[in-house]
Order: C-alpha cells, then sequence, then structure tokens
C-alpha cells in the first residue's frame, strides 16, 4: 500500500472534515516546499558556502547566520505570489512582510521562525522552520495589513506546524484535528505521511531546561527542578532524566514522540523577565501542535495560547509538554 502524501492528506481534511480551505491547502503545500528547499541547503553544510555568520543583526539583536536569511528569502519568495496571504511575518525581519502589489492577496497572514535553533547550525545539530498561520481580520480587505492584525491570541491559528532538519527531515502539522507528521522521501521529494495521529504521554520523567540558567530562575521552578533532581529521595517519588538540544524545534519534537516536559522560563535577568522564546512564531505554533496532540503549554500561570499578544516580537515564558507534568509546574507557581 503506498503511503499517503502530504497533499492527499490535505485534501482529505479538506473535503471530509473541512478544516482547511482551499487557500489553506495551497498555503501549507508552498510552505513545506520551501522547507524541502531550506532543508537541501541545510543538508549540504560546508560544501554549500551555507555556514558561518554574516555581519549583521537581526530584530532579536543576534547576529544572522548566512542560513538564518536563506530560509527567510526562500520563505518569502514562495509565499508571496499564491495569492493566499495578505502579509508575512519573521522572527528575521523587524516590520511585516506585505505581500506587493503584483501579486494577489488572499485572506491569511503567515508568521514563521524561518530557523529555530541556528546556533546548531555549524554543529551539525537537528534545527528546524516553525510556521503560524491567522486570518487576516476581515476589515482588512479595504485597507492594507499592519502589524497589529497580527497580534491576535495563538487560540486563533488556522494552522501550525514545523519542519525539523534531523537524521530524517520530517514536517509537523496541525490543522486544528489532531497532529500529523510526514518525513521527506528524499529521492521522490514528496513529504509522505509517517504517523496519522501523534500523541504525547500524559506522564512523563523527563525534563528539558537550561540548567546553567539556574541561579536567575524564579522560585518555583528552581524547586520543582531541585524536586526532579532529588529523584526517588524527593517529593516527587521518581528519578528523572534530563535532554537540553538547545533547538526547539528538536526538543518539542522529542516530546512529541516520546513525552517529556519542555522549559524556558521568564527569570529574573531583566532580559529574561519576559523570557526568551518568542510568543508569536516559536511558543504560539508549538502550543497549539502540543495542546492538539494531548499536552499542556503554559507561561507558568497561564495557557499560552489565551495570551493577548502586544508586540510581534514579544517573549514569553514557556513550559509545554506532558499534561500532567505541566499541570504540576502550574502548581509550584500557585503555591509560589
Ligand atoms: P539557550 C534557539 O536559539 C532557541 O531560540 C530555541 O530554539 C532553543 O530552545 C533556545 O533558543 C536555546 O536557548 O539559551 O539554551 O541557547
Amino acid at each position: 500500500m503506498t503511503r499517503k502524501t502530504l497533499t492527499q492528506y490535505l485534501v482529505e481534511q479538506q473535503r471530509q472534515k473541512k478544516a482547511v480551505s482551499a487557500e489553506v491547502r495551497l498555503l501549507i503545500e508552498t510552505v513545506a516546499r520551501a522547507c524541502k528547499a531550506i532543508n537541501h541547503a541545510v543538508s549540504k553544510g560546508a560544501l554549500g558556502g551555507v555556514l558561518g555568520s554574516l555581519e549583521t543583526e537581526n530584530v532579536q539583536g543576534e547576529v544572522q547566520k548566512k542560513l538564518d536569511v536563506l530560509s527567510n528569502e526562500i520563505l518569502l519568495e514562495a509565499n508571496e505570489w499564491g495569492g493566499h496571504l495578505a502579509a508575512m511575518a519573521s522572527e528575521e525581519m523587524e516590520t511585516i512582510h506585505r505581500i506587493p502589489n503584483r501579486y494577489p492577496k488572499g485572506e491569511y497572514l503567515l508568521l514563521f521562525d524561518p530557523l529555530d535553533g541556528s546556533s546548531n547550525i555549524d554543529v551539525n545539530v537537528s534545527i528546524g522552520t516553525i510556521f503560524s498561520v491567522l486570518h487576516a481580520p476581515h476589515h482588512t480587505s479595504g485597507r492594507e495589513v499592519e502589524e497589529e492584525d497580527f497580534l491576535q491570541p495563538g487560540s486563533q491559528q488556522v494552522a501550525a506546524g514545523y519542519a525539523v532538519y534531523g537524521p530524517q527531515a520530517m514536517l509537523v502539522l496541525t490543522v486544528g484535528t489532531g497532529v500529523v507528521s510526514f518525513t521527506l522521501d528524499r529521492e521522490m521529494g514528496s513529504w509522505v505521511l509517517t504517523n496519522e495521529d501523534i500523541k504525547i504521554p500524559e506522564q512523563t520523567s523527563e525534563f528539558a531546561i537550561n540548567m546553567s540558567n539556574m541561579r536567575h530562575w524564579e522560585a518555583p521552578v528552581k524547586r520543582y527542578i531541585d524536586d526532579c533532581l532529588a529523584g526517588k529521595t524527593g517529593s516527587l517519588g521518581k528519578d528523572y532524566n534530563m535532554r537540553w538540544i538547545a533547538s526547539m524545534v528538536a526538543d518539542v519534537h522529542r516530546i512529541l514522540t516520546r513525552g517529556g516536559i519542555f522549559m524556558y522560563p521568564r527569570d529574573e535577568r531583566p532580559s529574561g523577565k519576559a523570557g526568551k522564546l518568542r510568543l508569536m512564531y516559536e511558543a504560539n505554533p508549538m502550543s497549539f501542535i502540543v495542546e492538539q496532540a494531548g499536552g499542556a503549554a503554559i507561561d507558568g500561570n497561564e495557557r499560552i495560547l489565551d495570551v493577548q499578544p502586544t508586540a510581534l516580537h514579544q517573549r514569553i515564558g514557556v513550559v509545554l509538554g506532558s499534561k500532567e507534568e505541566v499541570e504540576r509546574v502550574r502548581n509550584y507557581h500557585a503555591q509560589a
């Protein structure tokens, strides 16, 4: 039996579940094709002359890697002519990118982190592309799209997904009817459905956090991690394992595959008060995916998908993964 491709899956979602419109189907196929091009560039490594940094910084004040800029350009060029978008926003661009007037405009907004985990590019560790799809508010039909039109809570997302460029290139996607994954068949150049119903185990004994930040954490996080490290001898009564890849896409993919809790909490540094990860194109799409897979995602206290954004590049604390463990961390904060 031949396996389903991304197109067949999307046609079925459109026909049977009315979960996607023709425009969203075209949008996702276009993004998926762009991710194949990014994967191709990434996999060339030193042979493609794409490693290393540029002399430029992005809006986050981070030195841009050549592949950050290349990946951003691939996504912009792939998505601007199709007529399905009103505008795009990216971690690598200060302001929104409106669809040029020479192309028709659509009713969707696309946000992305074109290459997340880019500090891992030069050391050959898995990295990825994260994307989120929103409706362009209906009243933008009479006017230009503005940055404010993007500032919608994550619960408004139409679709979200990520590509992880690792030993296999995989695409993980939700259109609100659960989570599916596709593996890139490099010979055929097609995304092949390899998991039709991803579910995160509700319990876990594996946490992911950058321990070098420990002295900056808020008290509830310190208490929780101390209790994890105490293992069987402590109040949690079980031993924990730890993983930290420092590539959100790879850490989240592990959690979708075998459970776990991922934490990049806000902390007490001035630079960490709001957290490190970005709400609109990292936390929101990953939270939508995790919830659709039966997990949970909070900023420490409240559900990330309920947060009303106030700025395009705002940051947020992130605690996501196995539902029972996220609830445990929420209780540590409630007792603070
Ligand atoms: P740290 C990558 O730069 C990233 O945005 C996420 O992908 C990752 O989870 C986090 O930052 C890693 O941060 O401070 O551990 O290097």
